[in-house]
């Protein structure tokens, strides 16, 4: 005896819009979704609007390819990534939600000099910090997937990888709900279908958000957008080094289990991984133009199904199902932007390029921190605006999934 649909708890509700929030969050995806959460849970801050133009997970939370790792090439880019993985484990727990977590492992296939040598570089990097990462040979590779073709026939023959075991994959829809109904219970109001037109900024400080359903006085917004977030930090006045590509991915038809890791190849732009309903789940580098657009292209297809052919061949028989694009913001160095910004109480967490997806927990988790406490924690502090001002990047392309 169960209930009908009916009778189903609404996982979140509709609220009256109020005319003053102590703080806005823009942005009903992981990001925005997660730091309102711990904001209510970790710093007892309750009286939060998360507003989102479209419906909560719209955009980037529903887009990716829901890959998780803390492989990367920095030491405050793995110290990051790491805290998020850590998150992830214990997410479902936290927010009593089946966020459906694998943790697989995770392969970043070499198939030159150049890249093995920066799997080892990773490898030491991700070691000094605590993180299980390890360079393979090529049978080893092929002991972990069999379909893999570790020939020395192919045009990029496999010398080794760089294996990751606490890298895999969540649901991502479930990771947006499961923070949309524990913030939600906590108090906060979710705002769907409300498009901030404006932001209100006076002597320097914000002051309020125009949108599409009236104005609301608030003392803190956070800018948690992907795709648009250069326009709306425009909207307060401050210029983002941030350029939008649209980025491809696909699915095929489902297939009984095969692949239990996940499978990346920089030099073929590439990445694979099973998901539960057996589909093989695709994605690809940036589209080579920046756009706005979330059309799918024939070049992609080809592409993609040219590609994950050379590495697997046994799959020519298989088809496509669907395929679909998302809106990455991509800064100088492929690192994120957040924190504090010159107008005070506008806060950002954008540039969130090709991973933003598995920093959803760690981002909210210190972005919270940061709204309440008014300065950045000390696991955000390398990611600061400031740093294209001062200089101190902080260089992950080498350990974004593929190329760019
Ligand atoms: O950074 O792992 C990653 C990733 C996967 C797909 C796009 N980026």
């Amino acid at each position: 005896h169960g209930l009908s649909r009916s009778e189903w708890p609404r996982a979140w509700h509709d609220r009256e819009l109020r005319p003053s929030y102590d703080a806005v969050i823009i942005g009903g995806g992981v990001h925005g979704l997660a730091t309102a959460y711990y904001l209510a849970k970790n710093h007892g801050m309750t009286n939060v609007a998360v507003l989102d133009r479209s419906y909560i997970g719209g955009g980037g939370s529903g887009r990716n390819t829901s890959i998780l790792r803390s492989n990367y090439l920095t030491p405050e880019g793995v110290r990051f990534y790491d805290r998020s993985v850590k998150l992830y484990e214990h997410l479902a727990a936290d927010l009593n939600f089946n966020v459906m977590f694998s943790q697989r492992g995770h392969l970043t296939l070499a198939h030159n000099d150049a890249s093995m040598r920066t799997m080892a570089w990773r490898t030491e990097v991700n070691k000094l910090q605590g993180v299980e990462s390890e360079v393979i040979g090529p049978d080893e590779v092929k002991e972990l997937v069999p379909y893999l073709d570790t020939s020395a026939e192919t045009r990029y023959p496999i010398l080794g990888a760089l294996y990751h075991p606490p890298g895999g994959v969540v649901r991502h829809d479930a990771v947006v709900w499961g923070y949309a109904r524990a913030a939600d219970a906590h108090g906060v109001h979710i705002h769907q279908k409300t498009e901030v037109t404006g932001i209100d900024v006076e002597r320097g400080r914000v002051t309020g958000v125009q949108t599409t359903r009236g104005r609301i006085a608030t003392p803190v917004v956070l800018n948690a957008t992907a795709g648009w977030s250069s326009l709306i930090s425009d909207m307060a006045g401050v210029a983002m080094p941030v350029q939008t590509f649209p980025l491809q991915a696909a699915v095929t038809e489902p297939v009984r289990p095969f692949l239990d890791t996940v499978v990346v190849s920089g030099t073929l732009h590439v990445y694979v991984s099973q998901s539960d309903r057996g589909e093989l789940v695709f994605g690809a580098s940036v589209d080579p133009f920046a756009s706005y657009s979330m059309r799918g292209s024939l070049e992609f297809t080809e592409g993609i199904a040219g590609h994950v052919l050379e590495l697997m061949p046994a799959l020519a028989k298989m088809r496509l199902l669907r395929q679909w694009a998302g809106l990455c913001d991509m800064t100088p160095d492929y690192s994120p932007i957040m924190g504090p910004t010159p107008v005070e109480g506008f806060y950002v967490d954008v540039g969130w390029g090709t991973y933003g997806f598995k920093a959803g927990p760690v981002s909210g988790e210190a972005m919270a921190a940061c709204l309440a406490e008014e300065k950045p924690p000390e696991i955000i502090s390398a990611f600061g605006l400031d740093r294209f001002l001062s200089g101190r990047l902080v260089g992950e392309k080498g350990a974004a999934a593929v190329g760019h």
